[in-house]
Protein backbone atom coordinates (compact mmCIF):
# COMPACT_ATOMS: atom_id res chain seq x y z
CA UNK A 1 0.00 0.00 0.00
CA UNK A 2 1.27 3.35 -0.73
CA UNK A 3 0.11 4.61 3.09
CA UNK A 4 2.32 2.99 5.69
CA UNK A 5 0.71 1.78 8.85
CA UNK A 6 1.43 3.63 11.12
CA UNK A 7 0.40 3.62 14.95
CA UNK A 8 -1.99 6.22 13.94
CA UNK A 9 -3.41 4.01 11.94
CA UNK A 10 -4.01 1.11 14.27
CA UNK A 11 -4.90 3.06 16.77
CA UNK A 12 -7.68 4.36 14.49
CA UNK A 13 -8.66 1.66 13.75
CA UNK A 14 -8.76 0.13 17.13
CA UNK A 15 -11.07 3.09 18.34
CA UNK A 16 -12.89 3.89 15.53
CA UNK A 17 -13.30 -0.02 14.18
CA UNK A 18 -12.69 1.32 10.81
CA UNK A 19 -10.68 2.82 8.32
CA UNK A 20 -11.17 4.97 5.08
CA UNK A 21 -7.97 4.92 3.27
CA UNK A 22 -8.04 6.80 -0.06
CA UNK A 23 -4.96 6.06 -1.89
CA UNK A 24 -3.58 2.03 -1.40
CA UNK A 25 -3.49 0.88 -4.98
CA UNK A 26 -2.92 2.42 -8.32
CA UNK A 27 -5.59 2.83 -10.87
CA UNK A 28 -4.01 -0.21 -13.04
CA UNK A 29 -3.59 -2.18 -10.32
CA UNK A 30 -7.74 -1.81 -9.39
CA UNK A 31 -7.82 -2.52 -13.35
CA UNK A 32 -6.39 -5.83 -13.20
CA UNK A 33 -8.91 -7.01 -10.76
CA UNK A 34 -12.09 -5.28 -12.18
CA UNK A 35 -11.01 -7.12 -15.71
CA UNK A 36 -10.81 -10.17 -13.82
CA UNK A 37 -14.52 -9.78 -11.79
CA UNK A 38 -16.14 -7.91 -15.05
CA UNK A 39 -15.10 -11.45 -16.70
CA UNK A 40 -16.80 -13.83 -13.90
CA UNK A 41 -19.66 -11.36 -13.52
CA UNK A 42 -20.03 -11.74 -17.02
CA UNK A 43 -20.37 -15.41 -16.90
CA UNK A 44 -22.35 -15.34 -14.09
CA UNK A 45 -25.06 -17.68 -15.37
CA UNK A 46 -22.34 -20.61 -15.87
CA UNK A 47 -20.02 -20.34 -12.57
CA UNK A 48 -20.55 -23.04 -10.07
CA UNK A 49 -23.53 -23.25 -7.69
CA UNK A 50 -21.35 -22.82 -4.53
CA UNK A 51 -19.55 -19.87 -6.06
CA UNK A 52 -23.01 -17.85 -6.45
CA UNK A 53 -25.22 -15.91 -4.34
CA UNK A 54 -27.78 -13.21 -4.68
CA UNK A 55 -28.17 -11.11 -1.79
CA UNK A 56 -31.51 -9.72 -3.55
CA UNK A 57 -35.15 -9.95 -2.82
CA UNK A 58 -36.47 -13.77 -2.65
CA UNK A 59 -39.19 -13.13 -5.19
CA UNK A 60 -36.51 -12.09 -8.00
CA UNK A 61 -34.71 -13.94 -10.65
CA UNK A 62 -31.54 -15.37 -9.14
CA UNK A 63 -28.03 -13.26 -10.42
CA UNK A 64 -30.67 -10.23 -11.85
CA UNK A 65 -30.71 -8.54 -8.15
CA UNK A 66 -27.76 -8.29 -6.00
CA UNK A 67 -25.26 -11.27 -7.51
CA UNK A 68 -22.37 -12.10 -4.99
CA UNK A 69 -19.34 -14.33 -6.22
CA UNK A 70 -18.13 -16.16 -3.50
CA UNK A 71 -14.23 -16.83 -3.47
CA UNK A 72 -13.68 -15.16 -6.84
CA UNK A 73 -9.50 -15.84 -5.81
CA UNK A 74 -10.22 -19.51 -6.20
CA UNK A 75 -11.76 -19.24 -9.79
CA UNK A 76 -9.81 -16.73 -10.91
CA UNK A 77 -5.94 -17.32 -9.93
CA UNK A 78 -5.43 -13.81 -11.08
CA UNK A 79 -6.78 -12.38 -8.41
CA UNK A 80 -4.94 -14.55 -5.96
CA UNK A 81 -1.50 -12.76 -7.47
CA UNK A 82 -2.71 -9.33 -7.99
CA UNK A 83 -0.81 -6.57 -6.51
CA UNK A 84 -4.39 -5.84 -5.18
CA UNK A 85 -4.28 -9.01 -2.98
CA UNK A 86 -0.75 -9.10 -1.96
CA UNK A 87 -1.11 -5.70 -0.69
CA UNK A 88 -3.92 -5.72 1.22
CA UNK A 89 -2.70 -9.79 2.80
CA UNK A 90 0.38 -7.58 3.80
CA UNK A 91 -1.58 -4.51 5.55
CA UNK A 92 -3.24 -6.65 7.51
CA UNK A 93 -1.05 -8.59 8.59
CA UNK A 94 0.76 -5.17 9.74
CA UNK A 95 -2.30 -4.18 11.20
CA UNK A 96 -3.86 -6.98 12.67
CA UNK A 97 -0.07 -8.54 13.70
CA UNK A 98 1.55 -11.91 13.48
CA UNK A 99 -0.24 -14.88 12.71
CA UNK A 100 -2.59 -12.79 10.24
CA UNK A 101 -4.30 -15.15 7.41
CA UNK A 102 -6.29 -14.46 4.36
CA UNK A 103 -10.18 -16.15 5.36
CA UNK A 104 -12.28 -15.72 2.60
CA UNK A 105 -12.49 -13.14 -0.45
CA UNK A 106 -15.96 -12.27 -2.35
CA UNK A 107 -17.50 -9.75 -4.50
CA UNK A 108 -20.82 -8.01 -4.43
CA UNK A 109 -22.18 -6.31 -7.55
CA UNK A 110 -25.02 -3.65 -7.32
CA UNK A 111 -26.13 -3.34 -11.17
CA UNK A 112 -27.26 0.35 -11.82
CA UNK A 113 -30.48 1.89 -10.38
CA UNK A 114 -30.30 -0.76 -7.44
CA UNK A 115 -32.78 0.00 -4.46
CA UNK A 116 -30.34 -2.47 -2.53
CA UNK A 117 -29.72 -1.36 0.42
CA UNK A 118 -26.56 -3.39 2.22
CA UNK A 119 -28.35 -3.99 5.98
CA UNK A 120 -26.71 -2.66 8.99
CA UNK A 121 -24.88 -6.07 10.24
CA UNK A 122 -22.02 -6.99 12.53
CA UNK A 123 -19.96 -9.69 10.44
CA UNK A 124 -19.22 -11.61 13.61
CA UNK A 125 -23.31 -12.51 13.57
CA UNK A 126 -22.48 -14.70 10.89
CA UNK A 127 -19.97 -16.96 12.56
CA UNK A 128 -21.42 -19.98 13.85
CA UNK A 129 -18.64 -21.59 15.64
CA UNK A 130 -18.23 -18.10 18.06
CA UNK A 131 -14.20 -19.44 18.65
CA UNK A 132 -12.07 -16.22 19.46
CA UNK A 133 -10.54 -14.37 16.76
CA UNK A 134 -9.87 -11.10 14.91
CA UNK A 135 -11.17 -10.62 11.49
CA UNK A 136 -11.04 -7.24 9.22
CA UNK A 137 -12.19 -6.91 6.07
CA UNK A 138 -10.68 -4.72 3.24
CA UNK A 139 -13.36 -3.60 0.94
CA UNK A 140 -11.94 -2.52 -2.78
CA UNK A 141 -14.43 -0.77 -4.96
CA UNK A 142 -13.57 -0.86 -8.80
CA UNK A 143 -15.11 2.29 -9.54
CA UNK A 144 -15.22 5.62 -7.75
CA UNK A 145 -17.75 5.31 -5.30
CA UNK A 146 -19.94 7.94 -3.07
CA UNK A 147 -23.33 7.68 -0.95
CA UNK A 148 -25.39 7.95 -4.06
CA UNK A 149 -23.74 4.56 -5.71
CA UNK A 150 -23.05 2.46 -2.74
CA UNK A 151 -20.46 3.32 -0.71
CA UNK A 152 -19.82 1.49 2.76
CA UNK A 153 -21.09 3.34 6.21
CA UNK A 154 -19.73 2.97 9.37
CA UNK A 155 -20.91 3.62 13.16
CA UNK A 156 -17.53 4.43 14.81
CA UNK A 157 -17.48 2.56 17.81
CA UNK A 158 -19.91 0.16 17.05
CA UNK A 159 -17.23 -3.15 17.83
CA UNK A 160 -17.16 -2.17 21.08
CA UNK A 161 -19.76 -2.92 22.44
CA UNK A 162 -19.72 -6.82 22.01
CA UNK A 163 -22.03 -8.80 19.10
CA UNK A 164 -25.47 -6.63 19.04
CA UNK A 165 -29.39 -7.95 18.54
CA UNK A 166 -29.84 -8.85 15.13
CA UNK A 167 -33.33 -10.07 12.99
CA UNK A 168 -33.80 -11.75 9.79
CA UNK A 169 -35.07 -9.79 7.01
CA UNK A 170 -38.39 -10.59 5.38
CA UNK A 171 -37.26 -11.27 1.55
CA UNK A 172 -33.77 -11.03 1.89
CA UNK A 173 -31.70 -14.21 1.13
CA UNK A 174 -30.27 -14.96 4.73
CA UNK A 175 -29.71 -10.94 5.77
CA UNK A 176 -29.50 -9.81 9.81
CA UNK A 177 -30.39 -6.55 10.41
CA UNK A 178 -28.70 -4.38 13.89
CA UNK A 179 -31.31 -3.63 15.75
CA UNK A 180 -31.89 0.06 16.98
CA UNK A 181 -28.54 0.96 15.36
CA UNK A 182 -28.53 5.38 15.74
CA UNK A 183 -28.53 6.17 11.95
CA UNK A 184 -27.48 9.96 12.82
CA UNK A 185 -23.86 8.61 14.34
CA UNK A 186 -22.83 6.89 11.10
CA UNK A 187 -20.59 8.35 8.52
CA UNK A 188 -19.89 7.32 5.15
CA UNK A 189 -17.07 6.47 3.43
CA UNK A 190 -16.96 7.60 -0.58
CA UNK A 191 -13.40 6.40 -2.01
CA UNK A 192 -11.66 7.40 -5.38
CA UNK A 193 -10.36 4.33 -7.37
CA UNK A 194 -7.61 3.18 -5.56
CA UNK A 195 -9.06 3.83 -2.14
CA UNK A 196 -10.30 0.91 0.48
CA UNK A 197 -12.35 1.11 3.84
CA UNK A 198 -11.25 -1.43 6.16
CA UNK A 199 -13.65 -2.54 9.30
CA UNK A 200 -13.43 -5.57 12.46
CA UNK A 201 -15.19 -8.27 12.71
CA UNK A 202 -17.61 -6.43 15.19
CA UNK A 203 -17.89 -2.96 13.43
CA UNK A 204 -21.69 -2.60 12.61
CA UNK A 205 -21.90 -1.63 8.91
CA UNK A 206 -23.96 -1.02 6.22
CA UNK A 207 -23.38 0.07 2.15
CA UNK A 208 -25.96 2.30 0.20
CA UNK A 209 -27.74 1.71 -2.41
CA UNK A 210 -26.67 2.15 -6.38
CA UNK A 211 -28.80 4.84 -7.53
CA UNK A 212 -26.03 5.84 -9.93
CA UNK A 213 -25.83 4.92 -14.00
CA UNK A 214 -23.19 2.09 -13.72
CA UNK A 215 -23.02 -1.20 -11.58
CA UNK A 216 -20.85 -0.83 -8.38
CA UNK A 217 -18.80 -3.50 -7.79
CA UNK A 218 -16.42 -4.41 -4.51
CA UNK A 219 -13.78 -6.88 -4.05
CA UNK A 220 -13.73 -7.36 -0.24
CA UNK A 221 -10.53 -9.81 1.40
CA UNK A 222 -11.28 -11.10 4.90
CA UNK A 223 -8.24 -11.75 7.20
CA UNK A 224 -8.05 -13.61 10.39
CA UNK A 225 -5.93 -13.71 13.29
CA UNK A 226 -7.15 -17.16 14.66
CA UNK A 227 -6.23 -17.91 18.37
CA UNK A 228 -4.47 -21.32 17.50
CA UNK A 229 -1.59 -20.88 15.41
CA UNK A 230 -2.76 -22.11 12.60
CA UNK A 231 -6.29 -21.18 10.53
CA UNK A 232 -7.56 -24.13 10.27
CA UNK A 233 -10.90 -23.58 9.99
CA UNK A 234 -9.35 -21.28 7.15
CA UNK A 235 -8.44 -24.26 5.44
CA UNK A 236 -11.41 -26.00 5.30
CA UNK A 237 -13.80 -23.49 4.36
CA UNK A 238 -11.12 -22.77 1.39
CA UNK A 239 -10.32 -27.12 1.01
CA UNK A 240 -14.16 -27.11 0.76
CA UNK A 241 -14.88 -24.39 -1.90
CA UNK A 242 -11.97 -25.49 -3.59
CA UNK A 243 -13.14 -28.94 -3.85
CA UNK A 244 -16.62 -27.78 -5.16
CA UNK A 245 -15.28 -25.66 -8.08
CA UNK A 246 -13.01 -28.20 -9.19
CA UNK A 247 -14.92 -29.40 -12.34
CA UNK A 248 -15.75 -25.85 -13.54
CA UNK A 249 -12.29 -24.56 -12.96
CA UNK A 250 -10.56 -27.23 -15.02
CA UNK A 251 -13.28 -27.64 -17.82
CA UNK A 252 -12.70 -23.86 -17.86
CA UNK A 253 -8.80 -23.96 -18.22
CA UNK A 254 -9.47 -26.42 -20.96
CA UNK A 255 -11.40 -24.14 -23.11
CA UNK A 256 -8.83 -21.57 -22.26
CA UNK A 257 -5.94 -23.85 -23.41
CA UNK A 258 -8.65 -24.30 -26.52
CA UNK A 259 -9.01 -21.03 -27.60
CA UNK A 260 -5.13 -20.28 -26.85
CA UNK A 261 -4.16 -23.19 -29.12
O1 LIG B 1 -20.55 -4.31 -0.54
C1 LIG B 1 -21.54 -4.29 0.18
O2 LIG B 1 -22.64 -3.88 -0.23
C2 LIG B 1 -21.48 -4.78 1.61
C3 LIG B 1 -20.16 -5.30 2.04
C4 LIG B 1 -20.13 -5.81 3.44
O3 LIG B 1 -21.12 -5.85 4.15
C5 LIG B 1 -18.84 -6.28 3.99
O4 LIG B 1 -17.80 -6.13 3.35
O5 LIG B 1 -18.85 -6.80 5.13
Amino acid sequence: MSAPVTEDLRLSLAAQGFLALPEVFTPAEVGVVAAELDRLFGRFGELPPASVLDLGATGGDFGQDVPEILYPSVLSPALRQSAVFQRSRAFARRLLGPGTWFRFDHSIRKPPRCAYETVWHQDRVHKRSGLPERRLNVWIPTGKVGAEDGCMRYVPGSHLGGVLPHEAVPERRGAQRTIGVDESAAVDVPLPVGGAALHLFETVHSAHPNLGDRPRTAWILQFTQPRAGLPLASWAHQTLHIGHTWRWRHGKAREDHTRVD
